[in-house]
């Protein structure tokens, strides 16, 4: 039996990477920071099959124990400060968290990978906000990284680390660049499940209005499930390496909106959505498109839930969330 440890645990990803890895009959860590995360009960019931540790990515000496229990044969460092709209009122602290927390996290494998003689094999959740302002269409593994945001340049500094790892001391250190990804756990800060979530409460009647920012920014979203399997299949290869996940299909936040209200038979959602200069950001990243050729060549992955079929899900599930449960009759 494998074992994993995986650090943001509670995040949409790692929700769907324990069950997958959990599916293959790993044994699962999950890594957890504070005494009283708020998430943590909700883990419990959905997810008991987690083994929860305590740490935090800017305590070293927490990693290294936490690995020291697990001891486990492949680390997923899926733990960051990961809305990138926050990035820019919370810089250091994202610097801090998403870049530097790289670097420990490397560091606490690289003692304990020679304390143990085990080779353990490394996850680093790279982002294609590292590829900011338009170089490449479609960008790829080899596409210069101009990364537009506070977040952006964190995700680009663990990135390099990992590479950098990788080269340095022989270690099994994996990147994937994964592009947005997104599910019916998303949280809700997030453009897809703000959407899908105000689309299902306007479609109850338990909403009016929808305020959202750029809706000329193209992202290219994939299903978030199909991605962990992306990450499992790098730490299978043999020798480590960088790989771009994308579905290669990027669409404006105006057809996420066409799909979404379409899902609930409304057309003319113009007459519910306004928009606000607060949720416009400092430096945008106006067009992601991914190519995973490497990906579906090496890895033999392709995604396998496209566009319109993800955002229906999302919003089909909120619009169950949100329903008025029906009366129980006494
Ligand atoms: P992103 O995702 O920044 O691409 O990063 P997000 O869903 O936040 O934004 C996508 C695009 O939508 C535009 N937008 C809005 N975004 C939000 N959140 N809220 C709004 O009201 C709104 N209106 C328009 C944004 O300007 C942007 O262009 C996600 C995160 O998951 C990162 O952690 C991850 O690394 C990348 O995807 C890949």
């Amino acid at each position: 039996m494998k074992t994993a440890l995986i650090t943001g645990v509670t995040g949409q990803d790692g929700l769907y990477l324990s069950e997958l890895l959990h599916e293959k009959g790993y044994e699962v860590y999950g890594l957890i920071r504070g005494q009283n995360n708020p998430k943590l009960p909700a883990l419990r019931r959905s997810h008991p099959y987690v083994k929860i540790l305590s740490g935090n990515l800017l305590d070293l000496a927490s990693l290294i124990r936490a690995l020291a229990k697990a001891q486990p044969d492949e680390v997923y460092n899926l733990g960051a400060v990961s809305f990138v709209a926050y990035s820019w009122d919370n810089a250091e602290l994202t610097s801090a968290v998403t870049g530097l927390g790289v670097l420990n996290m490397l560091e606490a494998v690289r003692f304990y990978s020679d304390d143990s003689g085990k080779d353990v094999r490394f996850y680093q959740a790279s982002s294609s906000e590292m590829f900011g302002k338009v170089q490449d269409v479609p960008q790829r593994e080899s596409t210069l990284l101009w990364p537009r945001s506070p977040y952006g340049v964190a995700k680009v500094y663990g990135h390099y680390m990992t590479i950098n790892y990788r080269e340095s001391y022989g270690m099994h250190a994996s990147s994937g660049i994964l592009f947005n990804h997104e599910s019916p756990r998303r949280g809700p800060e997030f453009v897809t499940r703000k959407v899908s979530q105000a689309v299902a409460r306007i479609s109850l009647g338990l909403q009016d209005k929808l305020v959202l920012g750029n809706l000329d920014a193209k992202r290219d979203w994939g299903f978030a499930g199909d991605y962990v399997d992306a990450m499992w299949r790098m730490l299978q290869q043999d020798e480590a390496d960088d790989y771009v996940i994308s579905t290669g299909e990027t669409h404006t936040i105006r057809e996420l909106l066409d799909v979404a209200f379409e899902t609930v038979g409304i057309t003319d959602w113009e007459r519910y959505v306004e928009t606000d200069p607060a949720f416009f950001r400092p430096a945008e990243v106006d067009l992601l498109i991914g190519d995973s050729t490497k990906a579906h060549e090496k890895l033999g992955w392709k995604p396998r839930v496209d566009f319109k079929s993800l955002v229906r899900m999302m919003v089909e599930s909120d619009v169950a969330i949100e329903a008025p449960s029906p009366a129980v009759a006494i």
